[in-house]
């Protein structure tokens, strides 16, 4: 690393309200010691889960120009880690991006969806160029409904089996990244995993963690996040599943415990200090 934290271009979007995109994902990745410059996508009054009409700004202008003056600065950023996108121009932005830092770890998280459903924001359009995207990553974490988005096939409903995880894993790998990741799968009852797949190496992981029967915006963000941190501070791909697992689980757990509105996310304020200790994690197995 070139900066003296790693320096991090985190193309999402900024959801005021809601502890999602931008709002969590800066102070979990500072947490973990690294800067982060925030490349905004769009700025939404709150997330577009259940909140009602929703103000919006699409910032696809500004994307690329701002591109072009961290060049212009010489800036040397260490990841280029993309999420929420709300236009198909932003994909060939981000793929920009990519093209200016071949060094950096690219992380896409293909914001798509979730419950087996698209967001409201993700167009037939965006759901096709993902693919690109996803091809020129280093590693990708899509939830099951992106998966299915991704692969063109049906949302499979109920457990899932450790054989079809893998092959789902290993198509993702098809299609480019060298890692991947499927966050919250459930395998069998009263647990949820994360699965993972190495294609250099080959290797197949999971980290499990406790079923909570709520559902949180903002989870897969804060998930992607930590992986993200751990790899940067040199992190195993198991021991970055382990540690985002572990971390997800603490802020569902704690928001769980205080009875909030699911709508409001997690209460990452109580959780985030957790993220600066360092020690090694171990919480994972092979699929
Ligand atoms: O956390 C994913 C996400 C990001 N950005 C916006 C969203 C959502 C999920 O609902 O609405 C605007």
């Amino acid at each position: 690393m070139d900066n003296a934290c790693g320096l991090v271009a985190a193309i999402h979007d900024l959801s005021g309200f809601g502890r999602c995109s931008l709002s969590v994902i800066m102070p979990a990745l500072s947490a973990m010691g690294m800067q982060v410059c925030a490349v905004p996508t769009a700025i939404l009054s709150t997330h577009t889960g259940g909140m009602g009409e929703v103000e919006m700004r699409d910032l696809t202008d500004y994307t690329a120009g701002a591109l072009r003056h961290y060049r212009r600065l010489g800036l040397s950023f260490d990841c280029v880690y993309s999420g929420f996108l709300s236009s198909e121009d932003q994909i060939g932005h981000c793929l920009e991006f990519f093209e200016a830092y071949p060094l950096a770890l690219h992380v896409v998280d293909p914001v798509l969806g979730d419950h087996g459903r698209a967001y409201r924001t993700v167009t037939p359009g965006i759901q096709k160029r993902m693919r690109e995207l996803v091809g020129a990553a280093d590693i990708i974490t899509p939830n099951l409904t992106e998966v299915a988005m991704l692969l063109g096939c049906d949302y499979p409903k109920g457990p899932l089996t450790a054989s079809l995880a893998k092959s789902l894993l290993a198509r993702l790998g098809e299609l480019g990244p060298r890692q991947a990741i499927i966050t919250g799968l459930s395998l069998a009852t009263d647990t949820m995993v994360n699965v993972g797949y190495d294609r250099e190496r080959g290797a197949y992981w999971r980290a499990e963690c406790e079923y909570v029967p709520a559902s949180y915006p903002g989870t897969g963000d804060l998930f992607a996040s930590v992986i993200t941190g751990s790899l940067l501070r040199g992190d195993s791909l198991p021991l970055a599943m382990s540690r985002a697992t572990s971390f997800v689980q603490l802020c569902v757990k704690t928001t769980y415990g205080y009875g909030t509105d699911p709508r409001f996310g997690v209460l990452l304020e109580k959780s985030l200090p957790w993220l600066t200790r360092e020690e090694i994690m171990t919480g994972y197995s092979g699929l």
